[in-house]
């Protein structure tokens, strides 16, 4: 069994020597007919010329992360069995930050899950809502908000699609998917049926963004596999798909059909016309669709789309300024990765953690595959840099989910978060295997292009089999928290700690000829010798939603040279000699309009 799966792992390997040039060949030749004009497939660079060394000061500490979901009140469990004999089971959920009653206090959201029995009648609610009354003192508000509608959920997203000011919610998942219309004080409207935007099938991934720069968000949906509950495929049964290891386990994804991803064009009235198939992002091919997340790769003020697909190569879609996109996964080299394997791929973020001013790729992926990073080499597409950045070795044997760049000791430069966590419980009888649950790992950015893994001071925390993760200053004190879904569990919230000494602000950002949440939004920050970007989403990660608002570490500056916001609209307003260490609130057109304090810094005594 083993033998034949090396042997079948080493054709494929070779067969992808041979076929993929030839693919890439191909490819190009055809878009160039297709486009009347002449295409020049990316020159294979053998080595990205490395960044300049900037070896990490000794004396930032490492900040400690506190699990603190129990006492502030983050108490519903996720739901799902403990066996999951099938697909649908393995899936749920996402986590989301939204602050739905604008008091400044980030709001909790987390997916809930169901069974294929509670399903079956009826199913459950599809997301907890947390209201933080104080600082992290967090009600369950789920009831009176208004967020009733049952089914399966599976991800979260938050936009405020009608720009009224408030922000409001979408939820993906099996059967069915959820918008809830904000209508003040965290009392919503379940306006989905109205909008035209339940899709149905197996919903996973959502992401917001603009794409026509019309002003309003439009919203994408990747689906994942047609699961059909009549007909549920055996535990165990097939040799081929339904086994790990030599041992029995739930049938999927391999040799299930693939269900088509979704754009809905937001017609301004409360409707949306889906424009999937016109705008070239509807996935023909049926990839297994998971992490969606939008964000402008290059640089021209459109926002693009990335799409994990799970099993298969992902999707890159570069956005025309028409209305459509091309998909040019592969001939940008982030669909697989750098010796041609399809990964199974679930969370993602984009995030420029050289400070070159470009968005690089993180993508999360199945045990025994490294989980991905791409560095964004400009017009030469993109590079597979998982070995040398040394993230590959470390995060090769988990199944990786939620996942940010995120600058977790506020010193400037992005560090790396990744949840993990098996799918199939079975593994636990495997001796020496692998287990269902999994660490948490971190790693701190070493800002010549290598990461340092150091998940050993989250060792403390209990291990789960973790999905989604949302990243945010949830108590405003200026570092970078996370809440997390536990399969079957209560959440995890880590709250970060910070212990150092450095400098940072956060930015919220209010459109006004733009979407009003800006989402799309780019800001620029300029300090001494580092210039530092950020864009405003709504979904990423591994089906979730963090922090709208912009948060960046400022190292030992005081004060920013330069703010440069570049609005979705094309609007560019410049700020100069920007004081740190605040929260800020920035309307489009009117500059900044509120600034709140973050918590003195600790004295450094070093
Ligand atoms: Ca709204
Ligand atoms: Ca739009
Ligand atoms: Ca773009
Ligand atoms: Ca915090």
């Amino acid at each position: 069994m083993i033998a034949a799966h090396l042997l079948y792992n080493f054709f494929s390997l070779s067969i992808m020597r041979i076929l993929l040039p030839l693919v890439l060949l191909l490819s190009a030749m055809a878009s160039a007919q297709m486009a009347g004009r002449t295409v020049t497939p990316p020159p294979r660079k053998a080595v990205a010329k490395a960044p300049p060394a900037m070896p990490h000061p000794a004396a930032t500490p490492l900040p400690h992360f506190e699990d603190v979901a129990k006492q502030a009140g983050l108490t519903v469990s996720h739901i799902s069995t403990p066996d999951k004999k099938y697909i649908v089971e393995s899936m749920s959920g996402g986590a989301g930050l939204i602050d739905c009653d604008n008091d400044g206090k980030l709001d909790i959201i987390t997916v809930n899950g169901s069974t294929i029995e509670r399903y079956r009648q009826g199913g459950d609610r599809l997301i907890t809502l947390y209201h933080q009354d104080a600082d992290l003192k967090f009600t369950d508000i789920t009831a009176s908000a208004g967020l009733a509608r049952k089914g399966w959920g599976m991800g979260v997203a938050v936009a405020d699609y009608d720009n009224d000011g408030l922000p409001d919610i979408y939820v993906t998942g099996y059967g069915g998917n959820a918008l809830y219309h904000n209508l003040g004080n965290c009392k919503f409207e379940d306006v989905t049926d109205k909008a035209g935007v339940a899709v149905g099938g197996f919903s996973t991934g959502a992401a917001w963004a603009d794409y026509d720069r019309d002003g309003r968000v439009d919203l994408f949906v990747s689906r994942y596999v047609h699961f059909d509950m009549n007909k549920l495929p055996d535990f165990g049964s097939d040799e081929k798909n339904c086994r790990f290891k030599g041992i029995l386990v739930q049938c999927g994804p391999w040799g299930m059909l693939g269900e088509s991803d979704v754009l809905f064009h937001n017609r301004g009235d409360g409707t949306f016309e889906e424009v999937s198939k016109k705008a070239g992002v509807d996935d023909p091919a049926g990839y297994y669709g998971l992490g969606a997340i939008w964000g402008d790769y290059d640089n021209d003020g459109w926002p693009d789309l990335y799409v994990a697909n799970d099993a298969g190569p992902n999707y890159l879609y570069h956005n025309l300024r028409n209305g459509t996109f091309e998909e040019l996964g592969m001939l940008s080299g982030i669909a697989v990765s750098a010796d041609g394997l399809e990964q199974g791929s679930m969370g993602v973020d984009w995030g420029d953690y050289l400070n070159q001013g470009r968005m690089a790729m993180f993508v999360t992926n199945f045990t025994e595959q490294p989980d991905t990073l791409y560095r964004n080499l400009g017009q030469e597409g993109f590079s597979d840099v998982s070995w040398p950045s040394q993230l590959a070795k470390p995060t090769y044997p988990y199944v990786g989910w939620g996942t940010a760049f995120f600058d977790m000791d506020n010193d400037g430069w992005l560090d790396l978060f990744v949840a993990n966590g098996h799918v199939y419980p079975q593994v636990d009888s495997i001796p020496g295997g692998a287990h269902y649950r999994e660490p948490i790992q971190l790693f701190r950015n070493k800002r010549d292009g290598t990461f340092e893994d150091v998940s050993s001071g989250l060792a403390g925390l209990q291990e789960e089999s973790r999905r989604g993760a949302a990243f945010g200053d949830i108590n405003n004190d200026g570092n970078m928290d996370v809440v997390l879904v536990n399969v079957g569990q209560p959440p995890t919230l880590l709250i970060n700690r910070g212990g150092n000494s450095n400098h940072r602000v956060v930015f919220k950002l209010i459109g006004s000829k733009s979407n009003r949440m800006a989402i799309g939004a780019r800001v620029t920050v300029k300090t001494e010798g580092l210039t530092q970007i950020r864009e405003v989403r709504a979904g990423g990660s591994y089906i979730s939603q963090n922090d709208p608002r912009l948060h960046f570490g400022l190292g030992k500056e005081s004060r920013m040279e330069r703010v440069e916001i570049r609005w979705p609209s094309g609007n560019i307003e410049v700020l100069k000699d920007v004081v740190a260490d605040l929260i800020y609130t920035l309307i489009e057109g009117q500059g900044i309009q509120q600034k709140a304090a973050l918590p003195a810094l600790l004295v450094n005594t070093k």
